[in-house]
C-alpha cells in the first residue's frame, strides 16, 4: 500500500454496468444498445446532422426509460462513502467520474460526480449555448427556452467530440492514491486510458461482472454484480 497523505484520495470511474441492475441497458453486452443502434447514426455529430429526428428519438427513448429507473445498492454504497468522508467517519476524499449520462449517482445522494460524457436530462442550444435541464421529449423543432430558436441537441459527448471536465479529471487522476473502475468495459477513450495513467502512483481495482480484458493493468479485481461487490468493498473501506 502506497504512503498516504493525511486524506486518502479516491477516484472511482463508473460505466454502464453500474446502472444495469437499475434496468438501464449497457452498450456492448448481449442485448446492449450497440446491438440495436448504429453508433455512427445515433452517437456522432455527423449522425445528428444527417438525421436529427432519429437521434432525438433515440435519446427521448432513453430519457423515458431513465424516468422509470431507480438508483441501486451500488450507487447508494458510493453515496454512503462520500457521506462518511463528509461527516469524518472516513478520512478520505471521493470523486466519481462517470461515463454514464443517467443521474442515478446524484439520485442516490452522491454530490461530487463528474459526467465526462454529458447528461441525458440536459439539452444544449446550438444558437445561444444554454444548457437547460430537460426531462421529457426534445425534437428538432423544439424551441430553446432561452432564445426560442429551434436548435437544441442532447447535451451529450458523442464520438469524435472532446469529453467534458477533462482538466478537473486530469488533476484528480494525478493526485489520487486509489483508482477504482466499476462496470466499464474499458473500450472507449480517453476513459479507457485512465488506469494506465495512474498505475505508477495509485492502487488500481476493477469491479465488474466479468474479469477485465487487461487484468495486468489492475492491482486487484473483484468479479461479480455491482450491487453485491460495491457495498461489500465500501464496507471494507469503512470497516478498516
Ligand atoms: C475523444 C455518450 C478527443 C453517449 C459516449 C484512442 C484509441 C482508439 C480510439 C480513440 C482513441 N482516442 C479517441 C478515440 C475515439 C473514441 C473511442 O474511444 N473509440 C473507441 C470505440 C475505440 N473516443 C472518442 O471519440 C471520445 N472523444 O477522444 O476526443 C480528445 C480526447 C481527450 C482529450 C481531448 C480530446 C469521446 C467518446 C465519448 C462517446 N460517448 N457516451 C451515450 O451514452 O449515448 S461513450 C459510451 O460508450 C459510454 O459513455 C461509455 O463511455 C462507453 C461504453 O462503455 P461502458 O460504459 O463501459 O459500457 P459497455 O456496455 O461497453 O460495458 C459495460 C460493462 O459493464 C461490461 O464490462 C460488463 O461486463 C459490465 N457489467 C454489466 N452488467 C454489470 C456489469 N458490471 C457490474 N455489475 C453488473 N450488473
Amino acid at each position: 500500500m502506497k504512503q498516504h497523505d493525511p486524506a486518502e484520495r479516491l477516484v472511482v470511474l463508473t460505466g454502464a454496468g453500474i446502472s444495469r441492475e437499475s434496468g438501464l441497458e449497457t452498450f456492448r453486452d448481449a442485448g446492449g444498445l450497440w446491438n440495436r443502434h448504429d453508433i455512427a447514426d445515433v452517437c456522432t455529430p455527423q449522425g445528428f446532422r444527417r438525421d436529427p429526428m432519429l437521434v432525438s428519438r433515440f435519446y427521448n427513448e432513453r430519457r423515458a426509460e431513465l424516468a422509470h429507473a431507480e438508483p441501486n445498492a451500488a450507487h447508494r454504497a458510493l453515496a454512503t462513502l462520500e457521506q462518511a468522508a463528509r461527516d469524518g467517519r472516513w478520512n478520505g476524499e471521493l470523486l466519481i467520474v462517470t461515463q454514464n449520462i443517467d443521474d442515478l449517482h446524484e439520485r442516490a445522494g452522491s454530490r461530487d460526480v463528474v459526467h465526462m460524457h454529458g447528461e441525458l436530462r440536459r439539452v444544449r442550444c446550438l444558437s445561444c449555448g444554454a444548457t437547460p435541464e430537460w426531462l421529457g421529449d426534445c425534437l428538432p423543432d423544439t424551441p430553446c427556452p432561452a432564445c426560442h430558436r429551434p436548435n437544441l441537441r442532447p447535451d451529450i459527448v458523442w464520438f469524435g467530440e472532446v469529453p467534458l471536465h477533462m482538466e478537473r479529471i486530469a488533476a484528480a487522476l494525478a493526485a489520487c492514491d486509489r483508482f477504482v473502475t466499476i462496470g466499464t468495459s474499458g473500450m472507449v477513450y480517453p476513459a479507457a486510458g485512465f488506469v494506465a495513467e495512474v498505475r505508477d502512483h495509485a492502487d488500481t481495482l476493477d469491479i465488474n461482472l466479468e474479469a477485465p480484458a487487461t487484468p495486468t493493468l489492475f492491482d486487484r479485481t473483484l468479479v461479480g454484480p455491482a450491487t453485491r461487490m460495491v457495498p461489500r468493498w465500501v464496507a471494507d473501506i469503512l470497516g478498516s
